[in-house]
């Protein structure tokens, strides 16, 4: 790669995973010379989400920074505001709530301020110039995120995936029978859903659709991929590195 072109660099789920989040950063050699985009999902999970949402929110000082929303960091901010109406809280506690709720015991309140403004500012999805879009988990209006009518799906969606799993590959892309929600981008970068579900544990293309989350809320790694090359960067097990505790599994 030419030294002087920009990396742009998309993370997986981090779910409170700031060791894996530590090791991508030293594995990748990041520098403020690269744009950074996270596709969401900071919290939840691992002992450590103050810490991610921490490093994040000082890393947005010192480099090019693109913060997307995930159903986790949603989940949590309504829990934040007292928004109990958007939040089935058993179910919450159960998928990585319990262990964020217990790591902010100890946080002070200007910080937990700080990181409610954080949570605040996420964006639902993100297109670049190259028309490459960058979103948590999926859409579902055929024209494409700018007219969606359900934006949770945002950082809900399922169905986006596993289309693009289920996908005959003898359907060619001029069919009427194509799904129209990869021909509108040139390639769309999502978490959410992770690929050792689909016995993975790197990154995967499917269509058009790349899926970055390689389980690090469970027994996976957090991947960092580079959108040009598709070179990527892993962490260690997140079970490894956090060995006293059960994460999402
Ligand atoms: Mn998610």
């Amino acid at each position: 790669m030419v030294a002087f072109m920009k990396r742009k660099l998309v993370f997986g789920d981090i779910h409170g995973g700031f060791k894996a989040l530590l090791e991508v950063f030293g594995k990748a050699k990041i520098t403020t010379n690269d744009h950074l985009i996270f596709l969401g999902d900071y919290v939840d999970g691992w002992s450590q989400s103050p810490e991610v949402l921490d490093f994040l929110i000082a890393l947005n000082q010192t480099h090019q920074c693109t913060f997307i929303r995930g159903n986790h960091d949603q989940l949590f901010l309504d829990f934040l505001l007292g928004n109990k109406e958007n939040i089935n809280l058993e179910m919450w506690f159960a998928h990585g709530g319990e262990a964020t709720i217990n790591a902010y015991k100890t946080v002070k309140k200007e910080k937990v301020d700080a990181h409610i403004i954080f949570l605040k500012s996420l964006q639902n999805y993100y297109i670049d110039s190259k028309n490459r879009l960058f979103l948590h988990a999926g859409f579902t209006n055929l024209n494409g995120v700018a007219f969606e009518y359900f934006p949770k799906m945002f950082y809900w969606e399922r169905t986006l995936w596993e289309t693009a799993c289920a996908l005959d590959k003898t359907i060619k892309t001029t069919s009427p029978l194509y799904p129209k929600r990869f021909t509108l981008y040139h390639e769309i970068f999502i978490g959410h859903t992770p690929v050792t579900k689909i016995e993975s544990a790197i990154p995967v293309q499917m269509a058009n659709v790349w899926n970055v989350d390689t389980g690090a809320g469970f027994k996976g790694s957090l991947t960092v991929l580079d959108v040009d090359t598709k070179d990527f960067w892993q962490s260690s097990s997140l079970a490894q590195l956090y060995p006293e505790e059960s994460g999402r599994n």
